[in-house]
């Protein structure tokens, strides 16, 4: 056994979880925090759970960050009941330890949480059946409805200015003066590629700023791997992730979908040749989001799904060269380069958005009137 097995037992007895642990696997997906899918056997029963590492350097104040999660899947359970679905499968259920609080403090300051773990679910980095991504797409689209009426001034802002791109771009410029590890001089393509698209990053701030946006309750990290999706149906049944939920844009979130998973690729594809947008499956998403957010967004969301799908691209590749910058101290790497070579993919990733821009808004117009039809 080894420490990560002796603090999960250690963990569940916090959190008051019965029998003898016969099964532990790591999940790999996601650059913060380390997942657990952890079975236990409770008198012949086998019951699954999902432990979680929450990553402190990234999420500093922990209730905080329970304090929106479980109000948010309180408001989503109900939701869910009075739809008629089920709330065990829809959303997350997090326990509480001894001590009423989400979390356990174990080991080193380590911070452990717990949810129960939806059965009969998968999740994938990429799509190989199209009408997954219409799910997907329509998957978001009801989460974002859901929280519709959730009062988000009671929500904190875990990460400050997370999709604030002119921040971002802010701290790109002093990773680059500070050059902390001494990288700069050898990625002066990737740099220049982001500073020359500086104007890019003022244009939702400034709409924000300007009331031009409706800000609403959104999940900011909207990765096709953070949607489970129904075995049996292939819907997207639950949404996962839920530590950066706070106010935002839907083009926030619609625009990381479509980083994601319109992507031809893998995000940290090295081969750059395979990088590109899928029109088809752009085409897909934004119909299923459409669906089931559309009757709620403005024309000006409408008009931007687009140029949102650049700027959360952009917004993430240069947040990935900020970090190779820094020296990884933000984004888990499985080896030296993995930040250049993510920038990298983003980077070509926008250049294939910029050249489709137009066709993007062809499918988005036909769309939008096929959904008002
Ligand atoms: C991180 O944890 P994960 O892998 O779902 C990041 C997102 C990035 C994403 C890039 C809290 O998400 O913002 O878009 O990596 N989450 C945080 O893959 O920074
Ligand atoms: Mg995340």
């Amino acid at each position: 056994m080894n420490d990560v097995h002796e603090t999960i037992l250690a963990a569940a007895k916090h959190f008051g979880i019965a029998g003898s642990c016969v099964d532990i696997q790591t999940i790999e997906a996601g650059h913060i925090n380390c997942t657990y899918k952890v079975v236990f056997n409770e008198n012949g029963i086998q019951k699954n759970y999902l432990f979680q590492k929450i990553n402190t350097n990234v999420f500093s104040d922990p209730d905080k960050l329970m304090h929106n999660i479980v109000s948010v899947t309180a408001h989503l359970r109900k939701k869910i009941q009075e739809n008629g679905g089920d709330p065990q499968r829809e959303t997350l259920t997090f326990l509480p330890a001894a001590d009423g609080k989400y979390y356990a403090v174990l080991g080193q300051n380590e911070h452990w949480r717990v949810c129960n773990f939806v059965d009969n679910t998968y999740s994938c980095n990429t799509i190989e059946n199209e009408e997954v991504f219409y799910n997907s797409g329509v998957a978001f689209g009801r989460f974002q409805q859901l929280l519709a009426d959730f009062d988000g001034t009671t929500l904190y802002e875990t990460i400050p200015d997370f999709h604030n791109t002119k921040k971002r771009f802010e701290a790109l410029k002093t990773a680059i003066q500070t050059d902390a590890v001494g990288r700069a001089a050898d990625v002066q393509d990737e740099i220049a590629f982001a500073l020359a698209r500086e104007n890019d990053c003022s244009v939702l701030v400034d709409m924000i700023s300007q009331g031009e946006l409706p800000v609403r309750v959104t999940h900011n990290d909207t990765k096709l791997n953070n949607i489970l999706f129904d075995c049996d149906t292939n819907k997207g049944i639950c949404i996962v992730d839920l530590d950066t939920v706070m106010p935002g844009l839907s083009l926030y979130d619609f625009g990381d979908s479509i980083r994601f998973g319109a992507n031809t690729a893998a995000e940290d594809e090295k081969d750059l040749s395979k990088v590109s947008l899928s029109l088809s499956l752009y085409e897909k998403y934004v119909s299923g989001y459409l669906r089931s957010a559309g009757k709620s967004l403005t024309e000006k969301e409408i008009l931007l799904l687009p140029f949102s799908s650049k700027m959360m691209t952009y917004e993430c590749g240069i947040r990935f060269l900020t970090d190779y910058l820094n020296g990884d101290t933000y984004f888990k790497i499985q080896y030296p380069a993995h930040n250049l070579v993510r920038c990298r993919t983003q980077f070509s990733l926008v250049a294939d958005i910029e050249r489709k821009l137009s066709q993007m808004s062809e499918i988005t117009a036909k769309a939008a009137a096929d959904n008002r039809d």
